[in-house]
């Protein structure tokens, strides 16, 4: 069996992965959204699903806030209440893709008075966020046009850089803005935030503390991310991961079921450019769970995210630099290939159990019956889903 050593175990035991509170609400695609028993009505469900999923791996020490999804009255009582399940509340995203009146822009709208509603969402996010003890407000924007000459995208960049300031300007200086990029979706044509250079330049016309989100679903495909990952990080601008998977598009699945060597290989960059257990990149899932059941789901994510990270970590830096030096190709990429290849899920199954875990998380909750109870429990009122 593998062995992994004492300094990569205690890499292991620093990660922290950030659960989105919508993955534990339906969803769907826009053909239909499958409802399951026992799914949360309200943000406290959610957070107590997302602390079950800490309490079988230690790996997801946090939950990211949606607003408007999850507001509530009391900000104070929902932190109380996560805090007492062992997690904390994380990073508040903004929502302004779900308003009437965004249909043409939000941030980047010509209209004055829509631009201010979007600025003043994004201003009582940062107040929730000082309720909340959250440090990061994420911003994705869906914002874009479908046909060539229906807006002016320089003007609309140009909007966006000022919206982007009167937010920025308003964040305390523990606060920081990360802003998410996404190359189409839902505009077909033109994207006002489409890539990782203009969200860079974005966020770099801003300051120290606004930082790029590199969400890994969005990149067309064939799209080197792994490049993307060093580049944000040699430049000292990766704020944060939003982990999934895609096949096609945004397909929010599972991080690591579509491709694990590509997770493979930007978490190689990421121990690369020291940003594995460094506090300015948060690493974050961004996934919905349509048909398998979400608990389990966000459980098997964390653990294909610690799964790579132990591979990343398995490969051997002195004789890689040294084969490259040497231009060795074949050998150079031999010692890469070797960590992936390594299984190493008998070595974190030992070391889970251990810690006290269980060395099988995903058996150990479905062998606890925690579905079934909260399906029984959790009967009337609505559910949470996408848009609620
Ligand atoms: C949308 O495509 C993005 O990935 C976002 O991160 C979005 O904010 C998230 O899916 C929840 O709204
Ligand atoms: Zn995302
Ligand atoms: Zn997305």
């Amino acid at each position: 069996m593998t062995t992994l050593s004492p300094e990569i175990l205690t890499q292991l035991e620093g990660q922290g992965i950030e659960l989105p509170s919508w993955a534990f609400g339906n969803s769907g695609t826009r053909f239909r959204v499958f409802a399951t028993a026992g799914t949360p009505r309200d943000p406290f469900e959610k957070i107590a699903d997302a602390a079950e999923v800490n309490r079988y791996t230690a790996l997801a020490p946090s939950v990211a806030l949606h607003i408007p999804w999850d507001k509530v009255d009391d900000y104070a009582a929902l932190r109380r209440h996560a805090e007492d399940l062992g997690v904390q509340l994380g990073t508040i995203n903004s929502n302004t893709f779900q308003d009437e009146d965004y249909k043409f822009g939000a941030l980047t709208h010509h209209d004055e008075s829509i631009r201010r509603k979007a600025i003043d969402h994004h201003l009582e996010c940062i107040d929730i966020m000082h309720e909340t003890g959250s440090r990061d407000l994420k911003i994705w924007l869906a914002e874009g046009s479908n046909y060539p000459g229906q807006n002016d995208m320089r003007g609309r960049q140009d909007r966006l850089q000022d919206s982007l300031q009167q937010i920025y300007a308003r964040l305390d200086d523990d606060q920081r803005l990360v802003l998410e990029y996404k190359f189409f979706e839902p505009s077909f044509y033109h994207t006002d935030v489409p890539d990782w250079g203009t969200s860079y330049a974005q966020v770099a016309a801003l300051g120290d503390r606004a930082m790029v989100c590199l969400d890994t679903g969005h990149h067309a495909p064939g799209t080197n991310i792994e490049f993307i990952v060093m580049q944000l990080l040699r430049l000292g601008k990766l704020g944060s991961f939003d982990f999934n998977s895609r096949f096609y598009a945004d397909d929010d699945l599972i991080v690591g079921a579509a491709d694990p060597f590509q997770l493979f290989r930007i978490l190689v960059e990421v121990v690369r450019g020291g940003g594995l257990n460094n506090p300015d990149v948060a690493f974050m899932l961004d996934q919905c769970h349509n048909i398998e059941d979400k608990i389990p789901g966000q459980i098997r994510s964390v653990l294909n995210v610690q799964e790579m990270t132990a591979r990343a970590l398995l490969v051997d830096r002195a004789a890689l630099d040294a084969a490259q030096q040497a231009n060795d190709v074949l050998g150079a990429n031999g010692i890469l290939m070797d960590a992936f290849y390594t299984d190493v899920r008998p070595a974190l199954a030992e070391w889970r159990a251990s810690r006290g875990l269980p060395a099988d998380p995903m058996a150990a909750y479905a062998a606890s019956g925690h579905l079934q109870k909260i399906a029984a429990e959790r009967v009337g009122g609505t559910q949470a889903g996408w848009g609620a």
